[in-house]
C-alpha cells in the first residue's frame, strides 16, 4: 500500500484554507489543517472538513448524463457528449449568430483558477458578448460601477493589518469568510479580528442583525434594512460640516466635493436616524470614530448591496474613504502588491471616472440603460453582462436572442431573482448544458450535464485571492488524488467544444495549443505569465508562503498623468433625492416586515445539505424572526409560516431570534426546489427548505447600469400555517 501526505487548498469556498490530505492507494483518507502556515495559522472550517465525502458521495455525478426521450437522463461518454453539444452549438450559431450563445459562470467556476480565462478565450472565438458571472447578481456596484463612476486610487487603500478603525456594512466575515481589503480579512477571520482588536483597532458594525461580527463590535447600529445609504450621507455630511476630513488629500486628488456637499444638506442626522430606527448620537459617533482613523476602510457586503441604492451606497462608501484620506501614500510600502499579478510600482495618484464603460459596452436587449459592465480585474477591465437580465434575455424573442446557456458550476434556477421566470427562461431554451458535480434543481432542466472534477482532483493556484490578503501570499497545489472515471474540468469543457468548432483560443496574445490539450499547469502558466514571482517558484514551494518580493514603494505622482476622483458624477443628485425620499416614506402596512439575505455557517449557497455533517447542522433555511413579531403572528418557534411579498408566497420554518431587528425577517438564498408546483417542493420544505427567490420580481426595482435586481429589503407579510 501507498501512503502520502501532501499539502494543498480547499476550493469548499473562496477562504482557500491550506491543508495537509493524506492519500492511501489513490484514496483521499484524511484531511487535516495545515497548522506550519503563517497566514491561516491552521484555520479550517466543517465544510472544507466535509471534502473526503464528497469524492465518493452518492449524489455525486459519477459520470455525464443527457436527456432521454421520455425526459429521464441517461450516462454518456463526456467525448460523445461534447460531440453532440458541439454540433448543436455550431447549428445554433449558424441560424442564431454568436450573442445567443451564452454562459454563466457560477460560484464554482471562480475555484478553478484557469476556468474564467478559457471561457472568456471561448466567448471571444465565438464572438460572443453573453458571458455572465454570478458578480453581477452579487456585488456589480462594488466591483465595475463605483469605479467606473468615481474613478479610483492606484496605489490602494489601507488593509485590516495596520487599521486603527473598520466600518462593516451588511458583511459578516466571520461567517462568509468573505470581505474586500479592508474589510474583516477573509482568511482566518476570527484570528485577524482578534489581533485587530488587541492592537486597539475599532469596529463598527451597520446590520440589522446582531451578527457574529456585530456582537464584537465597539459600535453597532443595528438600522432598519434599506437606509444605509442615508446613514452614510448623513456621516459625510458631519464629518465635512466638522472639518473632520483630509482637506488637503482633497485639495489635490478630488473633484465635485462642495457640490456633493450642499447635496448632502437635507439628509440630518435626526431624519436619517428616525427613518434608520436608530439614534443621532450612534450616526454622530460612528462618524466621529471613523474619521478618527486615522487608518482604516469602511466596507459593504451582500446585505445593503443587494438592498435599496446599491451603486449609490457603493458611492458613498468610496467617498467616505477617500475624504478621510485613507489612501496609500508616496513613500509608504506596498502592503500586498500581489504575487500572481504582473509586476508594477503604482503611484500615489488617481485616475479619474471611466463613464464609457457604462454607456459605451453591449448593450441589454431587453433594457437599454444597462448593458456590460467592466469588472476591474489586476489585468484590466473585463466586462460582463448583467445576470440580472439574463432570464429576459432569453425570453425575448428577436435578434441576439440566448438559445444555449452553459452553465459552470452555478445554480441559477435557486440563484436568480424571480425563480418562476427563470425556470420559464431555462424551459425555453434549445440547449441547456450544466457542468456540475450533483443533479441540481438546474441541473435537472438541463440536456446535458457534465461531471466535473472536484477540487482535490485537481491543480489550482490561488489567483482569485491573489490580492485580497494583505501580505504577498499565494499557494500552488497539484491534484491530490486523480479522479476516478470520465470527468473533465470546467475549463476543458470550453477547450474541448472550441476544437470540436474548429476554433483557435488565446489567452492575453498568446494561442492556447489547440491540437493537443494543455496540461492545467501549462494553462496556468499562461494565465500567469509574467507574474511577479514565478508559477514554477510557487509550486515548488512546500504549501502557501508568504513569498520575500522586493519592497515595492509607491512612486509619487506624475503631474502629466494625475487626475482626479470624481465625488459628484451625474446622476447622484437624483439617487439622493430618491433616498431621501425613502426616509419619508411610509411603510406598506400590506406588508410590514422587511426580508433580509444571510448566509449560513454550513452550506454554501446551495451547496452543503447533501453532506452528512452539514446537513445535520440543519436541512432547511429558517425564516429567523423577532420573537415579537413571531408572537404577533400567533406562531411559536418551528411553526411553519407564510412569507408573502407583492411578487410571491414560500413556505418557511419560523425560528426566533434576539439577534433581529423587530421588523425584519431574515432567511438565506439558494435553498428549496423548483417552483413548478408538480415538483412538490412546499411541502417539502423541512427537508430542502424553500426558495426567497420566488418573492422577487428582478425588474421591479432593477438598478441602473447593472440592473441589480433588489435581492433584499423585501417588503413581506407572515401568517402562521396549520
Ligand atoms: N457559509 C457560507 N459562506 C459564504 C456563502 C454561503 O452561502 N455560506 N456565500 C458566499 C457568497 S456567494 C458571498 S457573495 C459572500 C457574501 O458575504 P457577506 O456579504 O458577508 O454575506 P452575509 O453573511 O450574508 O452578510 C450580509 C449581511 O448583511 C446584512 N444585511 C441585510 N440587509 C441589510 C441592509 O439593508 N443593511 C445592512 N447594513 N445590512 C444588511 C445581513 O443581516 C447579513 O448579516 O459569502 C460567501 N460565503
Ligand atoms: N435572494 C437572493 N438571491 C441570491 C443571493 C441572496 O443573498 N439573496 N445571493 C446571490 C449570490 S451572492 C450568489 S454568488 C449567487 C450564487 O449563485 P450560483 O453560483 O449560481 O449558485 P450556487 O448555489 O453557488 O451554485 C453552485 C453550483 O455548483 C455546483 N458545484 C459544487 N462544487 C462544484 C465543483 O467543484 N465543480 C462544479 N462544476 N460544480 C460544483 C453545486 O452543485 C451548485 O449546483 O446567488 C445569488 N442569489
Ligand atoms: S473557510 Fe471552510 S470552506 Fe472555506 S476554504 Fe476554509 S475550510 Fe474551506
Ligand atoms: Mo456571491
Amino acid at each position: 500500500m501507498s501512503r502520502k501526505t501532501v499539502k494543498t487548498y480547499c476550493r469548499f469556498c473562496h477562504a482557500y484554507c491550506p491543508m495537509v490530505a493524506t492519500v492511501e492507494d489513490n484514496r483521499l483518507t484524511d484531511l487535516q489543517p495545515d497548522t506550519d502556515n503563517v497566514v491561516y495559522g491552521g484555520y479550517t472550517c466543517p465544510k472544507g472538513r466535509q471534502m473526503i465525502e464528497q469524492i465518493d458521495h452518492p449524489t455525486r455525478l459519477q459520470q455525464s448524463v443527457k436527456r432521454t426521450a421520455d425526459g429521464g437522463f441517461a450516462p454518456v461518454a463526456s467525448a460523445q457528449a461534447l460531440d453532440e453539444i458541439a454540433a448543436r452549438l455550431a447549428a445554433i450559431l449558424a441560424e442564431h449568430g454568436p450573442r445567443s450563445i451564452a454562459s454563466y459562470n457560477g460560484t464554482y467556476s471562480f475555484q478553478n483558477s484557469a476556468s474564467h480565462d478559457v471561457t472568456r478565450a471561448f466567448h471571444a472565438a465565438i464572438g460572443s458578448p453573453s458571458y455572465y458571472t454570478s458578480i453581477t447578481i452579487d456585488q456589480p456596484a462594488k466591483v465595475a460601477i463605483g469605479a467606473a463612476r468615481m474613478g479610483w486610487w492606484n496605489a490602494g487603500g489601507h488593509m485590516w493589518s495596520d487599521a486603527n478603525v473598520a466600518f462593516i456594512i451588511g458583511n459578516n466575515t466571520l461567517v462568509s469568510h468573505f470581505s474586500i481589503p479592508g474589510g474583516i480579512p477573509s482568511f482566518s477571520p476570527h484570528n485577524a479580528l482578534r489581533e485587530g482588536k488587541q492592537r486597539g483597532l475599532k469596529l463598527i458594525c451597520m446590520d440589522p442583525r446582531r451578527t457574529e461580527v456585530a456582537r464584537r463590535a465597539d459600535l453597532h447600529l443595528q438600522v432598519r434594512p434599506g437606509h444605509d445609504a442615508a446613514v452614510l450621507a448623513s456621516m459625510i455630511r458631519l464629518i465635512l460640516e466638522e472639518n473632520r476630513h483630509d482637506a488637503a488629500f482633497c485639495a489635490e486628488h478630488v473633484t465635485g466635493l462642495d457640490e456633493l456637499f450642499a447635496q448632502l444638506a437635507p439628509f440630518t442626522l435626526e431624519q436619517v436616524a428616525a427613518a434608520a430606527g436608530i439614534s443621532a448620537a450612534q450616526i454622530a459617533e460612528a462618524a466621529r470614530l471613523f474619521a478618527a482613523g486615522p487608518r482604516g476602510t469602511a466596507v459593504t457586503g451582500t446585505g445593503p448591496e443587494m438592498g435599496p441604492h446599491p451603486n449609490l451606497l457603493q458611492h458613498l462608501v468610496q467617498v467616505i474613504n477617500v475624504i478621510c484620506g485613507r489612501c496609500n501614500r508616496a513613500g509608504e510600502r506596498l502592503p500586498n502588491p500581489g504575487v500572481l499579478a504582473p509586476p508594477s510600482i503604482p503611484r500615489a495618484q488617481a485616475t479619474g471616472p471611466q463613464p464609457q464603460w457604462l454607456a459605451e459596452g453591449v448593450r441589454s436587449r431587453v433594457s437599454p440603460e444597462v448593458g456590460e459592465v467592466m469588472v476591474l480585474t489586476p489585468y484590466g477591465p473585463k466586462p460582463e453582462m448583467p445576470t440580472a437580465l439574463l432570464s429576459d434575455e432569453i425570453l425575448t424573442p428577436g435578434d441576439g436572442q440566448i438559445k444555449a446557456l452553459i452553465c459552470v458550476g452555478g445554480n441559477p434556477l435557486l440563484a436568480f431573482p424571480d425563480q418562476q421566470k427563470t425556470q420559464r427562461a431555462l424551459a425555453a431554451l434549445e440547449l441547456l448544458v450544466c457542468i456540475d458535480i450533483k443533479l441540481s434543481a438546474t441541473a435537472q432542466m438541463a440536456d446535458y450535464v457534465l461531471a466535473p472534477k472536484v477540487c482535490l482532483e485537481r491543480d489550482d493556484v490561488t489567483l482569485l485571492t491573489d490580492i485580497w490578503h494583505d501580505r504577498p501570499y499565494s499557494q500552488y497545489t497539484a491534484k491530490v488524488v486523480d479522479a476516478e472515471g470520465d470527468k473533465i474540468e470546467e475549463w476543458e469543457l470550453f477547450w474541448e467544444l472550441a476544437q470540436r468548432l474548429g476554433l483557435q483560443l488565446t489567452i492575453g496574445d498568446e494561442p492556447i495549443d489547440m491540437a493537443h490539450k494543455p496540461s492545467k499547469q501549462a494553462l496556468l502558466e499562461l494565465i500567469t505569465r509574467g507574474s511577479r514571482v514565478p508559477l514554477a517558484d510557487i509550486r515548488a514551494a512546500d504549501g502557501g508562503q508568504v513569498f520575500d518580493v522586493p519592497d515595492v514603494i509607491i512612486a509619487p505622482a506624475d503631474p502629466a498623468t494625475a487626475q482626479r476622483m470624481q465625488l459628484f458624477p451625474p446622476g447622484l443628485a437624483t439617487e439622493l433625492a430618491a433616498a431621501l425620499a425613502d426616509t419619508a416614506a411610509a411603510g406598506n402596512p400590506d406588508y410590514p416586515l422587511l426580508l433580509v439575505s444571510r448566509r449560513m455557517k454550513n452550506t454554501y449557497n446551495s451547496t452543503g445539505p447533501e453532506l452528512s455533517l452539514l446537513g445535520s447542522k440543519g436541512t432547511t433555511n429558517p425564516a429567523y424572526l423577532n420573537p415579537g413579531d413571531l408572537a404577533a403572528c400567533g406562531a411559536a418557534d418551528g411553526d411553519l409560516v407564510e412569507v408573502r411579498s407583492a411578487h410571491g408566497a414560500i413556505p418557511a420554518v419560523a425560528t426566533a431570534s434576539d439577534d433581529i431587528r423587530p421588523g425584519v425577517v431574515s432567511m438565506s438564498h439558494c435553498w428549496g426546489g423548483s417552483p413548478d408546483p408538480a415538483a412538490g417542493s412546499d411541502s417539502r420544505v423541512r427537508e430542502i427548505g424553500s426558495n426567497t427567490n420566488r418573492l422577487i420580481d428582478n425588474r421591479a426595482n432593477a438598478e441602473r447600469y447593472s440592473g441589480m435586481a433588489r435581492q433584499s429589503c423585501i417588503p413581506v407579510a407572515i401568517r402562521k400555517l396549520n
